[in-house]
């Protein structure tokens, strides 16, 4: 009787089935080191056919598997629980030509955002989504998760960017639709239901991508304000006044005091601000004049200091994007990422510590995030053993908020357990109905995304 290990090796090539501890380590650990399970073995297949194999050698053997793309993921959905086949998809990293007249491109699920950035970039095209691990998250982690990052103001979520998928399901059987017609009213979706469906009903092997403008010239204000309320009134005037604006981020004092110590910065105003605010606005010409002219016209603004210069845009983004590296090298943070209402976002965040100080005094509570959409990353640094109860607590106050458990990490394993705070009993009911047709054995990330 031959193993799974022996079949698996033919589909992918000896050298691609890694069953050693130390070469199966890099794989089994998140990128938060909170979440961390053995695999059975790892799988690295190259391409949509191999993708098939492996499916299908796992499927006769009854061996559930995990599907990880750069392994970014904030919420345990790409690390095995213990004993799955973890299929890594970094291989599948195809750039097809980009087709200009379409503003569209088709990759592989393994290429890299910045990668994947750098070759609509040469076509004189960009790619509408940008975030901060854009070295590591791939295209189909970022489908598989609906990642949403610091331009969803200007372009939408991964989803938006999605004009068609190619995808394995669970009985190696594979939907492949690239075509990339701009009108298709054929049926059901497909594209769009595998899209945020965390690879709990398909393997997403290749995408069809929308490009959209490549706007070279951009000008970022960093703003101190009073607090969130002012950061709101902030947000209001650039939306109602900036038609190039393409990013609205916030963070607060306890997260710039991390990340100037991290990444050794200097203080970026004279006092203390109660909140600072990113506005980035990106255009053909330099639109310097327009974040100006907004700064000073807003009674909002304490504060500000702006560049258009390559060295400036990253000096002032570094204060925004380093938050997650700080937080990380100051402890393994408890991540939580939600979202309200704009009307919600001052009383959430003037409730947030007491709220944390009750389960535990010791925790301390990091909010920075994308203000456009009322998107906060609430990261909980030494919660000690009580994560569990912090996370069910803020994810209760979210709720009351009228907020989701889940903006655009997904919800994973972390966060399946608090799934009915944000859907009701029927659309979980639906849900679980769509996975059992797709996946009946249950072979494809098991206890991700549906509550156990
Ligand atoms: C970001 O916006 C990412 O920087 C990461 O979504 C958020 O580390 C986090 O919690
Ligand atoms: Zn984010």
């Amino acid at each position: 009787m031959t193993s799974l290990e022996d079949a698996l090796r033919p589909a992918v090539g000896a050298a691609h089935v890694l069953v050693d501890d130390d070469l199966r380590a890099p794989y089994e650990t998140d990128w938060t080191r909170r979440f961390t399970g053995a695999a059975r073995c790892v799988v690295r297949p190259a391409s949509t056919a191999e993708v098939v194999a492996v499916v299908r050698a796992c499927a006769a053997a009854g061996a559930p598997v995990v599907v990880q793309g750069g392994n970014t993921g904030l919420v345990g959905a790409g690390v095995p629980a213990g004993g799955e086949v973890l299929v890594s998809l970094a291989r599948l990293a195809e750039v097809e030509p980009v087709d200009a007249v379409e503003a569209q491109v088709t990759v592989g699920a393994g290429v890299t955002l910045e990668k994947l950035q750098t070759h609509a970039r040469a076509a004189g095209l960009d790619f509408g989504v940008d975030l901060a691990a854009r070295s590591s998250a791939t295209v189909g982690g970022m489908i598989a998760t609906n990642a949403g990052g610091i331009r969803v103001l200007r372009h939408g979520s991964m989803r938006a960017q999605v004009v068609g998928l190619e995808a394995v399901l669970a009985d190696g059987s594979v939907l492949t639709r690239l075509g990339g017609l701009a009108k298709d009213n054929t049926g059901y979706d497909l594209t769009q239901l595998v899209a945020g469906s965390e690879g709990t009903l398909a393997i997403v092997t290749r995408a069809r991508l929308r490009l959209v403008p490549l706007l070279p010239a951009r000008a970022v204000a960093l703003v101190a304000v009073a607090g969130t309320d002012a950061a709101l009134d902030l947000l209001a005037a650039a939306r109602a006044e900036l038609a190039t604006l393409s990013a609205a981020e916030i963070f607060y004092p306890e997260g710039l005091d991390l990340v100037r110590s991290h990444a050794r910065l200097p203080a970026p105003f004279d006092g203390p601000a109660g909140a600072y605010v990113v506005l980035e606005c990106a255009a053909r010409t330099d639109p310097t004049d327009h974040i100006l002219e907004l700064l000073s016209s807003c009674k909002a603004v304490e504060d500000a200091t702006v560049a258009s210069d390559r060295a400036g845009l990253e000096r002032l983004w570094a204060y925004r994007e380093a938050h997650t590296e700080a937080i990380s090298a100051a402890g393994v943070p408890t991540k939580l990422d939600v979202c309200v209402p704009l009307g919600e976002l001052t009383a959430l965040v003037a409730e947030l510590p007491a709220t944390v100080a009750r389960v535990t005094p010791t925790a301390r509570v990091i909010p920075f995030g994308h203000l456009n959409e009322g998107n906060l990353h609430l990261n909980v640094l030494d919660a000690g053993d009580r994560s569990e109860e912090v996370t069910d607590a803020v994810l209760r106050l979210v709720a009351a908020h009228r907020g989701t458990i889940s903006s655009e990490h997904g919800v994973g394993r972390a966060k399946a357990p608090w799934l009915s705070l944000s859907r009701t009993p029927e659309e979980i009911g639906a849900m679980r109905r769509i996975k059992a047709a797709l996946d009946p054995q249950g072979m494809l990330n098991p206890g991700v995304l549906l509550p156990g």
